[in-house]
């Protein structure tokens, strides 16, 4: 039997309550669907499996109604053919992902109907459905239409095929073993229940930087085996792409360059595309990290990345496939002396002037802020300024900057936050969120991508309670307007019943944890402040004198980088109006991005009145009582959470709690020794 760090939030925990057993039992006895695809049958039998899990008897599954009340499952389409208690004018149109939940009385039938317009949508009904009976919510009048907003909700994993996975934090790959694609699928069939059970759609199975033997995942002797996966993916509706290697065709085809405009070279990927899809007939489309990190691409030819994806597109269009093309595209031999070079400016410089000049099957995938992933950011400026080009963003599951899945770090509130950034590139009212969804300029592609954060760990993530950022990504871009709170009581009745005490305590530890993290971390903005290439722990001055461009600048005045127009490195200058100017104001720029923006002596007073180093100290002070408050919170709970959780969730907080101090104290006494500034309020700062 599965354990219950295993099924996550697919626990479908027995219900007890006689009430609510008897309210719910009517349905549960028989499910009446006309199979006729692999996704339905997949609708089916999850249907099927979380009932008797529920209630502990396995319903009957036929195609006519062999009693009074029952669920049906189907496609819009079918009914005519099913039978004739719904007609289709009751259906609204609900897209290729959305479906209806409905409680239909006729004659003397009750139906509980889940309907899709398609097959997809039905699954998503139906895991929908399991949501409320898991949440004890009464079905009798329901009546819910859902659709997706929005188009591509993707996981990126960054598995390498030797097993190991880039900023991986939950043990080794599910996918790769000893540079083979494994063959026991059983674990990726359910990572890809959880994954439809929140509505992701795409999947690119391998890490971006690809190396030799994934390079091969094209070829005609690999395709076999990765075809094995997408159908896997497949039966739970999920479309399966793969990270690309640019210089392919001289690695794997023999040719002497990869040069986008040679005709060779388009030759060799339209071929590789036609063999793709002979093998995976519904392939997604390829994922590509080009001229990044010393990843290969179209510069070492003169070209630009318009030119390098359009190749791609071009070899992929007549399948409808697509090409993901990064824009996480910077200097990263800069000479910290240099101070003309921003890195933050980076993709916006390479990409802005290139808008239009992408095909329509390319999508830009775009990192939420301009640096990578740090526990704040502003929102990045690229997002918004290119209104000629398909374009979607880029969040990172895996928590390699956020405490690495040892620290419990929430991040619905943080992505939150960024899509409901106002961008004011149309004016008013032009937020991310709409980018995202693709209504902002009317764009054929758009959508999400977060890097995974799963590994062969037993809880798949490392700490427990990680799996609440998976889960809380997937319900986020189904559907942005929900809050966080919503999404974390969500995955907290799921993953660990209704108890209210349950509920309120831990939806409180994840509310806080972002704020806690940031807390003792680096401060207002600034980033980084890691311990070099694995980036977990404190060090102050870690990166300050290497080549990635990522600096601080503290000296014994003051602290911060100065991106204003006027006399930094312009950076302020790459987003719209009004957001230009509270940036380059130190007035109105907002206090926790202010080292991000400006560089201040210790004494600036921040908009909260606060003097900058006065900040640092009491932030740092606070965040690591409050990762105290953490562990209290959480042994509250003793008794209420099954020992097997519970010891595994202590454990990590109390290294946290641990952790914690150690940050304050390093950043605590490295700006006392720079500022030779005291605390306040007298606290101990080591000298
Ligand atoms: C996959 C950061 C990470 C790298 C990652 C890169 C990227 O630099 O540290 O591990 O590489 O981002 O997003 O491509």
């Amino acid at each position: 039997m599965a354990s219950t760090m295993y099924k996550a939030w697919l626990q479908n925990h027995h219900v007890e309550q006689p009430e609510l057993r008897e309210a719910l039992a009517r349905w549960s006895g028989s499910i009446v669907a006309s199979v006729h695809t692999e996704v339905l049958d997949t609708a089916v039998k999850e249907l099927a499996l979380g009932i008797k899990q529920l209630y502990g008897e396995k319903p009957t599954v036929s195609k006519v109604p062999q009693s009074e009340t029952f669920i049906y499952v189907g496609v819009a389409d079918q009914l005519d053919k099913s039978f004739g208690y719904l007609d289709k004018s009751e259906i609204p149109r609900v897209g290729q992902e959305g479906y209806i939940l409905k409680h239909v009385v006729r004659e003397q039938h009750s139906i509980l109907a889940v309907l899709g317009e398609t097959d997809r949508g039905a699954l998503y009904g139906v895991f929908h459905l399991l949501r409320l009976m898991n949440m004890g919510v009464q079905l009798e009048h329901l009546h819910i239409v859902e659709r997706p907003r929005n188009q591509l909700r993707m996981i990126n994993q960054w598995d390498n095929a030797d097993g190991t996975i880039e900023r991986g934090y939950a043990g080794h790959s599910i996918f790769f073993n000893e540079n083979q694609i494994v063959e026991d699928m059983t674990r990726i069939k359910d990572y890809a229940r959880l994954l439809a059970s929140v509505g992701i759609n795409a999947i690119a199975i391998n890490n971006v930087n690809v190396n030799e033997v994934e390079t091969a995942f094209i070829s005609e002797e690999q395709l076999p085996a990765v075809a094995k996966l997408a159908d896997v993916f497949r039966s739970y509706g999920i479309r399966l792409y793969i990270s690309i290697h640019f210089a392919s065709p001289m690695e794997l085809g023999g040719l002497s360059s990869a040069d986008p405009l040679l005709p060779e070279v388009r030759e060799w990927w339209k071929m590789t595309a036609a063999c793709i899809y002979d093998h995976i007939p519904d392939f997604g489309g390829f994922l590509v990290k080009a001229d990044s990190e010393h990843r290969p691409g179209p510069f070492a030819y003169g070209r630009d990345h318009a030119e390098g994806a359009n190749m791609l597109a071009e070899a992929l269009e007549p399948f409808g496939g697509i090409v993901i093309w990064r824009c996480f595209v910077y200097n990263c031999m800069q000479d910290w002396r240099d101070r003309s070079t921003d890195r933050a400016r980076a993709a916006y410089d390479h990409f802005k002037p290139l808008d239009g000049s992408f095909h329509d099957n390319v999508v830009l995938q775009v990192k939420n802020g301009p640096m990578d992933f740090q526990v704040r950011e502003p929102v990045s400026p690229l997002l918004g300024a290119m209104n000629q080009t398909n374009q979607m963003i880029e969040f990172q599951i895996t928590q390699e900057y956020t405490g690495q899945q040892r620290h419990l770090c929430y991040l619905i509130p943080q992505w939150k936050e960024v899509l409901e950034f106002d961008t004011h590139a149309k004016g008013k009212g032009s937020y991310v969120k709409h980018i995202g969804d693709g209504t902002l300029f009317g764009m054929k592609i758009s959508g999400y991508a977060a890097v995974s954060n799963i590994g062969d760990d037993e809880n798949w993530t490392g700490h427990t309670l990680a799996q609440a950022n998976l889960h809380g990504y997937g319900r986020l871009v189904w559907n942005p307007d929900l809050t966080a709170e919503e999404i974390a009581e969500e995955w907290i009745r799921l993953t660990f019943g209704n108890e209210e005490q349950v509920v309120r305590t831990v939806a409180d530890m994840l509310l806080a944890s972002w704020h806690i993290y940031e807390q003792y971390t680096a401060p207002l903005g600034v980033g980084w402040m890691v311990a070099p290439n694995h980036h977990y722990g404190p060090d102050v001055d870690g990166y300050e004198y290497s080549r990635w461009g990522t600096y601080h600048f503290a000296d014994r005045e003051g602290i911060g980088v100065d991106r204003t127009d006027k006399s930094g490195t312009g950076y302020a200058g790459q987003y719209f109006s009004p957001n230009r100017e509270m940036y380059n104001q130190l007035s109105s720029c907002p206090d926790e991005l202010l080292l991000f923006f400006h560089h201040v002596p210790y004494t600036h007073k921040l908009q909260s009145g606060q003097t900058v180093i006065q900040h640092i100290y009491e932030t740092r002070f606070t965040g690591a009582e409050r990762a105290e408050w953490l562990i209290q919170q959480w042994t509250s709970l003793e008794g209420k959470i099954d020992p097997e959780r519970y010891e595994q969730v202590l454990e990590r907080l109390q290294e946290q709690a641990e952790h914690a101090k150690e940050w304050r104290d390093v950043i605590n006494t490295y700006f006392y020794r720079k500022s030779g500034i005291a605390d306040e309020k007298g606290r101990t700062i080591y000298r």
